[in-house]
């Protein structure tokens, strides 16, 4: 059963705790060593941001930024990984304080789209074809600072300078309601998808949701999640879980709401999603207090439950379901489902 869902988590994923309140209370784990770590814990790929591939890639020209990019490539052959996506980290430059694609300055627009032909460089040489964009600061802190019909016109014309930049490349959006910014442009994947439709090729744009994002804008994640899969449009996720309106906390996946992580399972099922070829990300943090020999449960932790629930999901009795739907009595569909997951029936 494993076998057919491949999973995916990113460097970040292994961090050293630091928050907002404190710095790191475990050592930093080095690129090479967390990439020996992935078959070990059961994942085939590693999503990148562009500058977990290549650290120093502001201070380096194209082409070394290219030879550098190759060399870790090869570090993934040689670990018999693949790399997923490479999303450009546009969020911590100095010049994308206000944003990157809709700053007001326009010279941050500039340098925003320059980074981005950067990280497609980079997915190139790692040998994907797709770029994540999680559109951080692209957003406002307050309203009034821009103008926000402006700014969807700046991210239409950046997705498609990007489009035009490599005839292969493909965009997927991973959309976020909220944080860093108090309001995020795109904060939904219906907001992500219907630009898409606007783009010089809609071919090309698609999204990867993630649980804890759809759940910060007030959605349910398989709900998004069926939406992207009925339009063929769901090319990746970030598995999580979230405990409410709060900080996005990226927890191990069905650790707050197991119906809900179900769910999820349920609709990639119905979705067909292994078929696609496509990976199932876990984009879930360690816990502060966690020590750092036992700093990487959270994700062999949140592929196990995928599994647990992926069992859950395919030995759920067809025959109750169509049942209770054909009696249209949900409630004893609900009990159902609930005893299943107990492991009552
Ligand atoms: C931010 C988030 C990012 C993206 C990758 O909330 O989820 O880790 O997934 O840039
Ligand atoms: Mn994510």
């Amino acid at each position: 059963m494993a076998a057919e869902y491949r999973f995916s988590f990113g460097p970040w994923n292994i961090h050293e705790g630091a928050d907002p309140f404190g710095p790191s209370v475990r050592s930093p784990v080095a690129f090479a060593k967390k990439v020996r770590m992935y078959k070990k814990l059961g994942f085939d790929a590693v999503q990148f941001h562009d500058d977990d591939a290549v650290p120093d890639m502001e201070q380096l020209a194209p082409a070394q930024i290219v030879r550098k990019a190759a060399a870790v490539k090869r570090l993934l052959d040689g670990e018999g990984l693949v790399a997923e996506f490479v999303a450009p980290r546009l969020w911590e430059h100095p010049k994308g304080v206000d944003g990157a694609f809709t700053s007001n300055d326009p010279k941050s627009r500039k340098w925003a789209l320059a980074r981005s032909e950067r990280a497609i460089d980079i997915a190139n040489a790692l040998g994907t074809k797709m770029l994540v964009l999680w559109l951080a600061r692209e957003g406002t802190y307050i309203r009034e600072s821009k103008n926000a019909i402006d700014a969807h016109r700046h991210l239409l014309d950046a997705f498609n300078d990007i489009l035009e930049y490599d005839p292969e490349i493909t965009i997927a959006i991973e959309p976020k309601p909220n944080e860093p910014m108090d309001h995020a442009f795109l904060p939904t994947i219906g907001h992500a998808l219907a630009i898409g439709t606007q783009t010089v090729d809609p071919n090309r744009m698609g999204g990867l949701i993630e649980t804890a994002h759809a759940l910060l804008a007030g959605l349910d994640p398989s709900d998004e999640m069926a939406f992207a899969l009925s339009m063929g449009k769901l090319w990746s996720v970030h598995l999580n879980d979230q405990n409410g309106l709060k900080f996005d906390q990226d927890k191990t996946f069905g650790a707050a709401n197991l119906r809900a992580a179900y769910n999820q399972v349920r609709v990639l099922e119905l979705g067909g999603y292994p078929a696609t070829g496509r990976f199932v990300g876990l984009d879930v943090k360690a816990m502060r207090s966690q020590k750092a020999d036992v700093a990487t449960r959270h994700l062999s932790n949140s592929r196990a439950v995928f599994l647990h629930l992926l069992e859950k999901v395919r030995t759920f009795p067809k025959d109750v379901e169509q049942q209770c739907i054909a009696n249209r009595d949900y409630e004893a569909l609900e009990l159902a489902v609930l005893e299943h997951l107990l492991g009552k029936s």
